[in-house]
């Protein structure tokens, strides 16, 4: 059931427009809009080398630590390919857990572009990045400061120089990023992960009793970041 209402858009000259009397019909895609929405890599996975199989075990127990804390907001395991063995073994394991689906799921595309490519709002997005929090260096970190322009070096440098491992650091984003603009995100978390990669600082040596607990408080980190800015 529809009626007739005369509106004004955006100070243009009143039109008649029709508009639905089912409340949720038009609140639904505004709703998804607003809700905090945290979209993260798997950390560690690619460049550091980190076991998928280890790393998925841990990304469930971490979602499911945290979905109590949540409210309305919602996280978003994003990976490149529909190949991605990580989002696969996540999918399967948070399913097996019955997690809720509507608040945590995976995504398919570049985590720089969910909005403009995916349809996908997400207020924040987390980084994979290097202790140093340089540009550059491949992977999600190369992607995500080449989308976030010299706004985000700067924003970045004013909240920290250097990260350790298991470690996060939130970075409110100037409206002058790219990544506010195009993309709406209004945050970038920082968060080094363990590394097994034996080319890279800091490696374990496959030592995955630290390697697990630094991947742990990396995604606890990570989590309790997004909860401090989505309250
Ligand atoms: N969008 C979404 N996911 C991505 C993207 C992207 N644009 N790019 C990569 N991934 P990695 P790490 C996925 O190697 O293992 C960097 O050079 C990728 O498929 O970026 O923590 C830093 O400077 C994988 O699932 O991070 C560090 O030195 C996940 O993101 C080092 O690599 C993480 O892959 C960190 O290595």
């Amino acid at each position: 059931e529809t009626k007739e209402t005369v509106s004004s858009l955006s100070g243009a000259a009143s039109q008649k427009i029709k508009v639905s009397e089912d409340p949720m019909a038009d609140s639904s895609s505004q709703h998804d809009y607003d809700v905090p929405t945290l979209a993260f890599p798997s950390i560690s996975t690619a460049d550091f080398q980190f076991n998928l199989g280890k790393a998925s075990d841990i990304i469930v127990e971490k979602v499911e630590e945290f979905m109590d804390k949540l409210g309305n907001a919602r996280l978003v395991l994003v990976d490149l390919t529909h190949g991605s063995k990580v989002l696969s073994l996540v999918r399967a394991k948070a399913a097996q857990k019955n997690i809720d689906s509507k608040r945590f799921f995976t995504f398919v595309g570049d985590i720089t572009r969910l909005y403009s490519d995916g349809g996908l709002h997400c207020n924040v997005i987390a980084n994979a990045a290097n202790w140093r929090l340089k540009p550059g260096g491949g992977g999600v970190n190369a992607a995500v400061f080449n989308a976030g322009g010299p706004a985000l070096e700067a924003a970045t440098k004013n909240q920290a120089i250097s990260l350790l491992p298991g470690n996060a650091v939130v970075v409110p984003l100037p409206s002058t990023s790219p990544l506010y603009s195009r993309e709406g995100v209004t945050h970038v978390i920082h968060v080094l992960g363990p590394n097994m990669n034996p080319e890279r600082p800091n490696c374990l040596n496959n030592d995955y009793i630290k390697g697990c607990k630094i991947l742990q408080n990396a995604y606890s980190s990570l989590f309790e970041g997004f909860l401090s800015i989505a309250k």
